[in-house]
């Protein structure tokens, strides 16, 4: 352990490792998030290990491969990874879509450095780690939603050569080769002592390592950074067929109820990201799962602290005049982020969110709509819960009667996605399938790690339902990008040439869809293959349909100010200052150390 050598460093996958060779016909898995299909963003949490522990002297560098490989056509991931020399590597396998890049990046950590341990964390890792431990390049995974403690605490014991046995929330291998799973006992109630995600760390982390690609969590951030905060880890609601709901939380991270962020240090976040930042900060989960007195209180810090950012607020059911009131007194902008998914009023109550009437919901929209909100996203599913392929298409009809009960307020941003590319595990839906009228088709890691390879998203998709079968939802995912488009046009969102070009490419990506489905039927061999991958590269090189799509979900209309010279000049003062405390913490640690070899 050398003063300036890493400790730790957490990489951040691409969903398939080797997605430049091959190509891949990943159709819509990710039109309405900023990533692309590779899925560059990384966890937030990665940042809040990171910080903790440097905290406590160790050096964590963050690697986002994925990124970089998007970003750098030359960019040599392997070559990258046989450079590097920290104590231990640890590799995010948080979203199941990562399942094959994770576990290619782990294989490649242990051909260049065997005696090297791979830990690997998230929420995927912690629901699948009995079988995730077995891979022969992982060394320990890391179970739980909230990791920053019990990650110091194996820090330490890789460190002083003290056992793993009281590590909470850790499943590893013993001498033998046996798995040993740790109970998962460090579920905290309060997590006021972490920012989620940590922006300072990410800011010093390029100071320090001298890299920002490496930080950089979505392609276009660049040019509009967009940031997030986490308003709490775990969420009172029960969806069907959400991996992050309440009973899901309970089953992977033992978490009994969720623990949110103060206000206070909720406020003090937004503070700090507008030191650097003059875009949206969306607060993720909605506010007011933490009840009336945290909102109220939220709501008066953050009149106090005059901020100058637009702020996007989710939500997870009505809402009334008087909470937009509150949030337009609150800040100079807002938007809002719905998720009714449907506007079938049976299917949602099946589903667990928005149990509403469809009257409510429109009551929300007209009572934000007259309280100055500058954007209101609504988001509809393809894939829910006993919803037919009519119902899915249905979803634009009714944005259409939106649109004319309000007046055509264009305001109001829709947008139609599949649930893709998988049901999450941990749901309800993926526990109790046939309760809710789903076949999952994949259900191991192992089969879920092959099926990223699959030749389009149609053959990825893990589940199918009672009433829609992969082909269906494939064509009901495509058949209302065309009606959207085409709404879009009637009602002034986009010109007519763009409508084309839009719906030219919605066509262009079934037409490929179909291609693939014909070649499979073809003896398998060689040739096949050299079809498919011709496909592939086709389809690659072909703009996406994304493209348009995301530019209207990333671009809140409208001004935004940039912090003035003086802020960031006091923000880089501050991130010195941490840095040079935070060397004092790494020399102490040094000087405690115990001379000792890697096991
Ligand atoms: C916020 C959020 C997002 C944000 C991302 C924020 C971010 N950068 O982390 C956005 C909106 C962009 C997003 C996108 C997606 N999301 Co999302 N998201 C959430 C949400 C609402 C909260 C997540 C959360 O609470 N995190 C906090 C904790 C749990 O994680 P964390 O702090 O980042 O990390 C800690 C631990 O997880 C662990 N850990 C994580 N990584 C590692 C790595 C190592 C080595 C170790 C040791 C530990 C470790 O330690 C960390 C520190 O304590 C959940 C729903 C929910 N209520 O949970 C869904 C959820 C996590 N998302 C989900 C999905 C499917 C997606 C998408 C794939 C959807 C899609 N098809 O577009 C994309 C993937 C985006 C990408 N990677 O590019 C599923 C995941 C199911 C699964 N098991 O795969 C969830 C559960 C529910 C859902 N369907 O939305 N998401």
């Amino acid at each position: 352990m050398g003063l300036f050598s890493k400790d730790l460093i957490l990489m951040h996958p691409p969903a398939v490792y080797d997605f430049r060779r091959m190509g891949a016909l990943f159709g819509p898995i990710s039109d309405v998030i900023p990533s692309t299909p590779v899925f560059e963003m990384y966890p937030m949490g990665l940042t809040t290990i990171a910080d903790r522990l440097e905290h406590a002297g160790y050096n964590v560098e963050i690697v986002n491969v994925a990124y970089r490989m998007l970003s750098d056509p030359a960019y040599d991931a392997e070559a990258e990874i046989a450079g590097l020399h920290p104590r231990i590597f640890g590799i995010d396998l948080h979203w199941l879509p990562h399942a094959h890049g994770a576990l290619e990046l782990a294989r490649i950590v242990k051909t260049h450095h065997p005696h090297t341990p791979v830990i690997m964390g998230g929420l995927s890792s912690s629901y699948f780690h009995e079988e995730l431990i077995r891979y022969p390049w992982v060394d320990f995974v890391m179970r739980g939603d909230s990791t920053e403690e019990p990650m110091l605490r194996l820090m330490d014991a890789l460190r002083t050569g003290a056992g793993f046995a009281d590590i909470p929330n850790l499943t590893w291998k013993d001498a033998a080769g046996t798995v040993v799973v740790n109970e998962l006992t460090h579920v905290p109630d309060n997590i006021d002592d972490i920012s989620l995600p940590n922006y300072r760390y990410v800011m010093r982390s390029v100071l320090k390592y001298g890299s920002l690609a490496n930080v950089i969590p979505y392609v276009d951030w660049l040019s509009y950074p967009i940031t997030g905060l986490l308003t709490s880890r775990g969420c009172t609601h029960d969806c069907v067929i959400c991996g992050g709901s309440r009973s899901a939380y309970r089953k992977i991270g033992n978490r009994r109820r969720p623990a949110f962020r103060s206000p206070e240090a909720l406020v003090r976040d937004i503070r700090t990201v507008q030191q650097f930042s003059g875009a949206p900060i969306i607060l993720l989960n909605d506010i007011r799962q933490g009840g009336k007195a945290y909102t109220d209180r939220f709501f008066t810090l953050l009149e106090q602290a005059n901020v100058e950012n637009e702020l996007v607020f989710e939500l997870f059911w009505p809402a009334d005049d008087d909470f937009f009131a509150r949030i337009h007194k609150a800040v100079p902008r807002y938007s809002l982020e719905l998720t009714p998914e449907s506007p079938d009023e049976e299917l949602r109550r099946i589903n667990g969110k928005f149990t509403c009437s469809n009257e409510q919901i429109e009551n929300t929209l007209a009572a934000a709509l007259r309280h100055g909100v500058n954007r209101i996203d609504v988001f509809f599913m393809v894939g829910l819960p006993r919803q037919t392929y009519v119902q899915a298409v249905g979803a634009v009809d009714y944005c259409r009667e939106l649109l004319d009960k309000m007046g055509g307020d264009r305001r109001l941003a829709f947008f139609v996605a599949p649930l893709a590319p998988f049901l999450d595990p941990g749901s309800r839906a993926f526990e109790h399938p046939e309760q809710y009228g789903y076949k999952v088709i994949h259900r191991t890691l192992e089969e879920h790690r092959r099926a990223l390879t699959s030749p389009s998203w149609k053959y990825l998709l893990n589940y199918e339902t009672d009433a829609m079968s992969r082909d269906d939802i494939v064509d009901a995912t495509y058949e209302s990008a065309l009606r959207l488009a085409r709404l879009k046009r009637d009602y002034g969102y986009m010109d007519a040439a763009t409508c084309a070009e839009l719906s030219a490419r919605i066509e262009a990506s079934r037409h490929a869809i179909a291609e693939v489905d014909l070649i499979l039927q073809r003896p398998e061999g060689a040739e096949r293959d050299a079809r498919l991958a011709a496909l592939r590269a086709k389809f690659s090189d072909m703009p996406a349909q994304t493209a348009i799509v995301k530019q209207e979900l990333l671009r809140w209309p409208g001004r935004q100010s940039f912090p003035g010279l003086l802020r960031l000049a006091r923000l880089a003062m501050q991130l010195v200052a941490t840095e040079a405390y935070l060397f004092t913490r790494r020399l102490r640690l040094l000087a405690s150390s115990p001379a000792r070899s890697l096991p």
